[in-house]
């Protein structure tokens, strides 16, 4: 009699074993904004009771509790750390590269970073835990993060799964391509350049070079210095190209509430705003410190957490502090750096940590100072905060541009900053009704919708590993290439067509011409 039940139970352990997926997350090289977009999906898969392993360059605090409470296995890379600014170069600080507003330096930041990602195969693959999850894992779907992802696409070929590539910014430029689309280039701008989606002839010439040089690019030049690295580790693997175009689906890091809208084809889910939450209460002393602003409110200023705010040039650091004390508001200014500036007025705090989304979503807060980043964007509109925007490089400067269209933004460059304007730009924002007006605008678009990103996010990441990579939604477009795919071929042939019949008329014209000329001299 006491069978039976054990058999149900077993029945029943194993009906829930075939929904929980291993699930395998790889992001080799990531700074803490990349990162914060994959963790809530993180929590949200083991929370599920899906098993995750997570391979990445440094420990997660965010998620130690659900490392006790939960089946995630972190394998940390320790060789991977990397640094934005190249060390034995003589610009080491980004306020002094940002006032300069050189392309060069801009060019350099992107050089080194792409200088130091060569070594990001050999290093990952030759640490001791990531052989131990190839040798001994087996797993359902890779989701991998769009930055030097190339690094993950032998792992999706050696488990034989389907994978998720997910971006930390708009969906890069060959997704769309590798799912089946074209690029749109005639009005998806390159996500680097100063563009917005109503181009004139001239920029659609350029956006459409830039687009597909750059895929040309790292598909001709980058791929092939990479493939012995590949294949002594995973040898017989086809190469990156091949492996590459074997995608599943794409997570993209927007919402037409800050970003352009596009057409995208099925499996690319639109994740924007992931990481945002309604504010929770602020640690004692920052509640009591904004709390005391009175009717003024308060204002958040923070550079992101890469830029330590003590390398600003001392008389950069002056004029913020000086406007800053003839303010009503109070500031809350994070801090990172050693450097504290001591003369301050009482209406500024320095924090080493900021809990920005409890600041933002505190009734008090008045404005966002911030860099730009695009997590920063999104968390200023998700809480409804007006913007001043002081970019440093790449694509917070383009983030604030549109800030600024969308009319809840205004920006200064670091070189323009000087007392008098910096004033009138915060009071200007604070006073001014049209720049809330407008970020709560953005604000109900963002939260208008029929599920969370993040429910969003599990949904297709869970049912993409249910439906064996959903071969279903597969365009059949993926085997067709670029010109074909853009009909260039058909209206070649088409333009062929109608260039024959011209001449084939003209040629006919001319006959008739002929014919009538010669009847014409028999008749008279
Ligand atoms: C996960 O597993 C626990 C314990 O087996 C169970 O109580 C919980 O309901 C499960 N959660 C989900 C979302 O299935
Ligand atoms: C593409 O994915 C399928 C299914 O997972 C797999 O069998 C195949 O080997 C993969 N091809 C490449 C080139 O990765
Ligand atoms: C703060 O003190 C420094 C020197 O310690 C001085 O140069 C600066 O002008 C002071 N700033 C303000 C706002 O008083
Ligand atoms: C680029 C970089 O900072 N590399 C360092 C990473 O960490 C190792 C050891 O911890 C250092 O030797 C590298 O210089």
């Amino acid at each position: 009699m006491s069978f039976l039940p054990a058999r149900l139970s077993v029945f029943f352990v194993l009906i829930g074993l075939a929904s929980c997926h291993n699930i395998l997350v790889f992001m080799p090289f990531g700074s803490h904004s990349h990162k914060a977009t994959l963790i809530p999906l993180i929590q949200g898969l083991l929370e599920r009771n899906h098993s995750v392993t997570f391979i990445t360059n440094q420990e997660s605090t965010d998620l130690r509790y659900h490392k006790m409470m939960y089946n995630l296995d972190e394998v940390v890379v320790p060789n991977l750390n990397y640094s934005m600014l190249d060390p034995e170069s003589a610009e080491q600080n980004f306020f002094e590269i940002a006032a300069k507003q050189s392309i060069r330096s801009q060019l350099k930041i992107f050089s080194h970073l792409s200088g130091q990602v060569n070594r990001v195969l050999d290093q990952t693959y030759s640490d001791a835990g990531v052989q131990s999850v190839l040798r001994h894992g087996q797993f359902d779907l890779l989701l991998l993060s769009q930055v030097v992802s190339y690094a993950g696409y032998p792992m999706a070929w050696h488990f034989q799964c389907p994978f998720i590539l997910s971006s930390p910014n708009v969906l890069m430029t060959d997704s769309a391509y590798l799912l089946g689309d074209s690029e749109h280039t005639e009005y998806v701008p390159f996500f680097l350049m100063a563009l917005t989606d109503q181009m004139n002839l001239v920029q659609r010439v350029i956006n459409t070079v830039v687009t597909h040089l750059l895929n040309f690019y790292q598909d001709m030049f980058v791929f092939p210095r990479l493939q012995p690295a590949i294949e002594k580790y995973f040898p017989g693997a086809p190469s990156l190209i091949e492996m590459k175009a074997n995608i599943t689906a794409a997570f993209a890091n927007t919402h037409p509430a800050f970003s352009y809208p596009r057409a995208y084809p099925p499996g690319v889910v639109e994740l924007g705003g992931i990481h945002c939450r309604p504010a929770k209460p602020l640690p004692h002393r920052l509640e009591q410190f904004v709390a005391e602003s009175g009717s003024a409110g308060f204002i958040v200023f923070g550079v992101g957490s890469i830029i330590p705010m003590d390398e600003m040039p001392r008389e950069m650091l002056d004029v913020f502090i000086r406007v800053f004390s003839r303010l009503p508001q109070r500031v809350v200014w994070q801090w990172r750096g050693f450097n504290k500036p001591a003369n301050l007025s009482d209406n500024i705090l320095l924090v080493d940590w900021l809990p920005q989304q409890d600041l933002l979503g505190h009734e008090k807060c008045r404005l966002f100072l911030t860099h730009g980043g695009l997590l920063s964007t999104q968390e200023a509109i998700y809480h409804g905060v007006p913007v001043l925007g002081l970019p440093f490089i790449s694509d917070q400067l383009l983030n604030m541009d549109k800030a600024v269209r969308d009319g809840y933004a205004l920006q200064l460059r670091w070189n323009e900053i000087q007392d008098k304007l910096l004033h009138r730009t915060i009071h200007e924002l604070i006073y001014q009704n049209s720049y809330v007006e407008n970020v709560r605008r953005r604000q109900s678009l963002l939260l208008d919708q029929s599920e969370s990103p993040l429910e969003r996010g599990l949904y297709w990441a869970e049912y993409i590993a249910r439906h064996g990579g959903a071969p279903h939604l597969q365009l059949g477009s993926r085997h067709l290439n670029r010109f074909q795919r853009s009909l260039v071929d058909v209206y070649l042939i088409l333009a062929a067509i109608a260039c024959l019949l011209i001449f084939a008329t003209w040629r006919c014209l001319g006959r008739f011409e002929f014919v009538a000329r010669l009847t014409k001299l028999d008749f008279f």
